[in-house]
């Protein structure tokens, strides 16, 4: 196994980038700082035009904006709108599938439904009829559910929340007033009562907060990937390598970038079959990699090579190995056009939502997807005629990584053991303590904490500790390049039980070798696998989600996704460690809330540990707790 930390290869990029004269991020956020404290604390509104009003709360000067808004007002409605965002980016993303697969089954989008077993499924879940039909009408009657959701207005419970969500979650979100039917009508009800003149109670904001959050992660989260698996099927286990090294000098080098495999799947598609119009361009081959989540997408239900999370998205341009970065939606940075000119990079945006200056814009519309995506490819062959000849500079860093664990891909491995009860292995180490809990280390990777490598560090700590964690998002590519997704590393980091456990594991499963530790889950929408995983252990186990020894950490928060997906944890009782602070310092009583107040509403509460020891340490204790709640005295088990 060959393993790097992220701060290698990082470092490595950065003093190309500076041999190169090629400004990076860090170098703009260098330039930015300090940045602003009203911001930072969420003491600052701009929702009128009598402002922006700031709020010193530290008692100087006024302390209520024009309108007479309070502090905690203030912070809570920004963090209504910041949910809002996160919301409607995956609520958009499921959408999109959504209607691409009503497409598809009306024969007007060129795509096929791979994932049978995922509409059998779903089927069941949905009381749907399957006996005797063929797929496709199956298929089309769950779209219609689906879509149902997105036109009522009859305020009936969305399909896909109260018929997917746990049952004993949904009686404590109905007491609470969270149960909600149409998404669209939802999220325009929060832009709404978070405009000037309107709600001004903080409570009730940040109860809409919750709300939003509960949207986010059932008809976001869970639509999409219910959606996405049945047309491209879902994820099994394989094996793939992370980090800059997998670009190739002498191949078409095609990043693929953004979120939604409805392009990203085409792009490899054709690939594949241009392959020879490559070689006869004078390549070796097509190299598709991927960054951020369209490339956990990718790898995960084809291998493909994960190149780079979102803060090293310019950093692999200034290889100039990269001929084309194509991207969809979400976490696309603007300077990614600047950096490909100084290159014969083709930057190609394909989202009318998504136009950025000095891109090269080739529309995507999933209806006319091959003539698209063929163009795309050959746009990126043209790129690699442009560069021949010209050096590239490479670093050789790279991990191997085993990726693509779905909930269906990790019974799959369990029912080797026990094909009638394919989790209780894992509930008996629990009991016994080899597996002292569950982390979900998900989301984003920020260079505010890269050079402290935040997240590999907080992982050593909870292996070592006998935490089993899983991930998702840009923090799997994380995770990945530093070698925590290999069998290997899990005899490098973890304690002896895990260590036991997940060998023994391994072994019956017949792979030949320990399972790793840290268990690659996909993309941030894929967040809804952490769910369906927990849910499953807590069914087995006869508890509530928020009872079981498991806690969430985005450890370099960056994007409002973060922030509505950290919400939807919440509302099921998950607790979550968070880095940086959210921004709500500046509202004592939604500061208190959130760390301490809704233990007595949802059962969970956020934490804030900027260090990763301190976070990695807190995550236990709070394991801990929820250990001895359960009854189980082991547990101090296994740890070192
Ligand atoms: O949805 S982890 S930086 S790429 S927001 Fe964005 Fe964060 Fe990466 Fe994926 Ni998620």
């Amino acid at each position: 196994m060959t393993s790097v930390n992220v701060p290698v290869v990082e470092s490595a990029l950065l003093e190309i980038a500076s041999r190169k004269g090629i400004k990076t991020g860090r170098d703009r956020l260098a330039e930015m700082s300090p940045q602003c404290g009203f911001g930072e604390l969420g003491t600052c509104c701009r929702t009128c035009y009598m402002g922006p009003c700031r709020i010193d709360p530290f008692g100087d000067g006024p302390q209520t904006g024009v309108c007479g808004i309070s502090p905690d007002a203030m912070v809570a409605r920004n963090m209504l709108r910041e949910t809002v965002g996160g919301t409607s980016s995956h609520v958009g993303h499921a959408r999109h599938v959504l209607l691409t697969l009503r497409d598809a089954l009306d024969g007007k989008a060129p795509y096929e439904i791979k994932g049978e077993s995922k509409v059998l499924s779903l089927a069941k879940i949905f009381d749907v009829p399957t006996e005797g039909r063929e797929i496709v009408d199956v298929c089309r009657d769950l779209v219609n559910i689906a879509l149902e959701d997105f036109g009522r207005q009859d305020e009936l419970p969305n399909n896909w929340i109260s018929k997917r969500a746990p049952q004993a979650e949904q009686q404590m979100w109905k007491d609470l007033g969270l149960m909600y039917s149409n998404p669209h009508n939802e999220i325009e009800t929060a832009m709404h009562a978070s405009s000037m003149g309107n709600d001004a109670d903080p409570l009730s904001l940040m109860m809409r907060v919750l709300k939003m959050s509960l949207i986010d992660g059932w008809s976001g989260l869970a639509l999409t990937v219910d959606l996405q698996d049945i047309l491209f099927g879902t994820p099994e286990v394989g094996f793939t390598e992370a980090a800059v090294g997998v670009l190739e000098a002498n191949s078409v080098n095609i990043a693929t970038h953004g979120h939604n495999p409805v392009l990203s799947e085409k792009i490899l598609y054709w690939s594949e079959r241009m392959n020879s119009e490559a070689v006869t361009a004078g390549a070796e081959r097509i190299n598709v990699v991927g960054v951020c989540c369209t490339g956990n997408e990718l790898s995960m239900r084809h291998g493909v090579k994960l190149a780079a999370h979102n803060s090293q998205s310019e950093l692999i341009l200034v290889t100039g190995a990269v001929d084309a970065m194509v991207v969809d939606i979400q976490c696309i940075w603007p300077q990614l056009a600047q950096v490909a000119k100084c290159f014969d990079t083709a930057f190609i945006t394909t989202d009318p939502m998504v136009r950025i200056p000095d891109a090269h814009h080739i529309p995507f519309e999933p209806q006319h997807a091959d003539e698209s995506a063929q163009q795309i490819v050959r746009e990126a062959i043209a790129a690699f005629q442009r560069r021949q000849d010209k050096p590239v500079d490479i670093p050789q860093h790279k991990s191997e990584a085993v990726v693509g664990l779905s909930v269906e891909a990790i019974v799959g491995v369990l029912s080797k053991l026990d094909p009638d009860d394919p989790l209780k292995p894992v509930i008996d180490n629990v009991a016994n303590g080899n597996i002292f809990g569950f982390a979900g280390v998900v989301g984003c990777s920020s260079i505010r904490f890269r050079d402290g490598a935040m997240t590999e560090e907080m992982v050593k700590h909870l292996l070592a500790h006998n935490v089993l964690v899983v991930t998702t998002g840009c923090t799997a590519h994380i995770l990945g390049q530093a070698g925590f997704l290999t069998p290997g590393a899990t005899n490098l980091y973890c304690g002896d039980g895990l260590k036991a456990v997940l060998t023994a594991l391994g072994e019956a499963a017949g792979l030949g070798g320990p399972l790793p530790p840290v268990w690659h889950m996909g993309a941030c929408v894929d967040n809804s696998r952490v769910v369906d995983l927990l849910v499953a252990v807590a069914d087995r186990l006869g508890v509530k989600v928020g009872q079981l020894p498991a806690v969430g950490s985005a450890p370099e928060l960056v994007q409002e996704k973060a922030i509505s997906i950290g919400g939807s944890f919440l509302a099921l009782g998950v607790s979550c460690h968070i880095a940086p602070a959210p921004r709500i310092l500046g509202g004592p009583m939604v500061t208190q809330l959130l760390t301490q107040d809704l233990a007595d509403v949802t059962g969970a509460v956020v934490r804030v540990e900027l260090e990763a020891k301190g976070a990695a340490d807190w995550m236990i204790d709070h394991i801990g707790e929820k250990r001895a709640a359960l009854g189980l005295d082991l547990a101090t088990v296994g740890a070192p």
